[in-house]
């Protein structure tokens, strides 16, 4: 179990400890060690890997109150609590997942279909949203590069589509006017980033069912990317050859790149990058954080972008 450092925490069988019992032994452990306790034992030995990677010794959980209540989601609407207003609208079930593109498994399936045989894991990750503040939230899903594998994607593979649902009838936000989101919403991943283990499509959070204003009945989960990547309520998956359009990117490609990899050293136009509020977060305590590379990440994944200019592709 090495659930501190930014890796997949997953629980093997029902004798392990769930996930909040990890984390609070992880914390204690780990905050030991930041302060020398246990250097040059061997307990040290036993110890999460590096407290440095992933998460850091003094992240807590952010509760899951403030998870289901302070969001975005601009289908539902463009304020911050929108979304949980909004999102009991939305009609979840069935839901279908089309798969297109260059794989040779395609068509239109069924979610639990495609879901079917993968088991649901409970990982902590943080999450950091472009606008400065960020969480630490369990969550849980499945890897995506094990649904992605079901259907069997071709060589010509070199980038994945996400698509959201459009559905006007049941998402306000896409019958009014204001947030110049072109419907629907479109996000995407090239294949070396979307097949890595890191990477889960979320299916619940906090261990219950994901609630609709965070993305039901499954969302994209991408770690050490700004938040608007990691798509909600995803309707269709599509295999291309080219580099897809995005949603942001499109709207404003000065401002929100194709990468969007977390990067504390490159800010937005219209901001720093290089702290954070963390949530819970609040006028007189708003818990500014710094920034990490790669949102904490970096040892897992700075290899994928090793010889490009991150300043340029960000
Ligand atoms: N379909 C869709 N997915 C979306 C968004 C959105 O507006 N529509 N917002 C993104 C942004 S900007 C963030 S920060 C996260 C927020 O996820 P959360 O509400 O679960 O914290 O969702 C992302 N996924
Ligand atoms: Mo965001």
């Amino acid at each position: 179990m090495r659930p501190l450092n930014g890796r997949p925490l997953i629980r093997k069988s029902a004798t392990e400890p769930r996930w909040y019992e990890i984390t609070l032994e992880s914390l204690v452990l780990s905050r030991r060690r930041m302060t020398g306790m246990l250097a040059g034992t061997a307990a040290a030995a036993m110890l999460p890997g590096s407290a440095a990677a992933g998460l850091q010794s003094d992240d807590t959980l952010t509760p899951e109150g403030l998870v289901t209540a302070y969001n975005n989601f601009y289908e539902f609407g463009l304020d911050k609590t929108d979304p949980a207003e909004n999102a009991h609208q939305l009609t979840t079930s069935p839901w279908t997942v089309e798969i297109a593109g260059e794989a040779k498994k395609t068509g239109t399936f069924s979610i639990e279909d495609v879901l079917k045989g993968i088991a649901v894991e409970e990982r902590i990750y943080r999450f950091r949203c472009v606008e400065a503040w960020s969480m630490v939230v369990p969550w849980m899903g499945v890897p995506l590069a094990k649904v992605l594998a079901k259907f069997e994607p071709t060589g010509n593979a070199k980038y994945v589509e996400f698509t959201t649902l459009k559905r006007p009838k049941e998402m306000p936000g896409q019958r009014a006017f204001g947030a110049g989101i072109e419907w629907p919403y479109v996000e995407g991943l090239r294949m070396d980033e979307a097949m890595h283990p890191l990477v889960i499509m979320v299916t619940g959070l906090y261990g219950k069912p994901l609630p609709k204003q965070n993305g039901a009945p499954w969302r994209l989960m991408v770690p050490w990317k700004y938040g608007f990547k990691s798509g909600k309520s995803i309707v269709k998956i599509r295999f291309t050859e080219r580099q897809p359009r995005t949603s942001w990117n499109v709207l404003a490609p000065n401002e929100y790149g194709f990468f969007a990899n977390v990067n504390p050293a490159v800010d937005h136009p219209r901001w720093s990058q290089a702290r954070e509020r963390r949530l819970p977060s609040t006028l007189f305590a708003p818990n500014w954080r710094e920034t990490l590379p790669f949102n904490g990440y970096a040892d897992e994944v700075a290899s994928l972008y090793s010889g490009m200019d991150l300043r340029r592709f960000y």
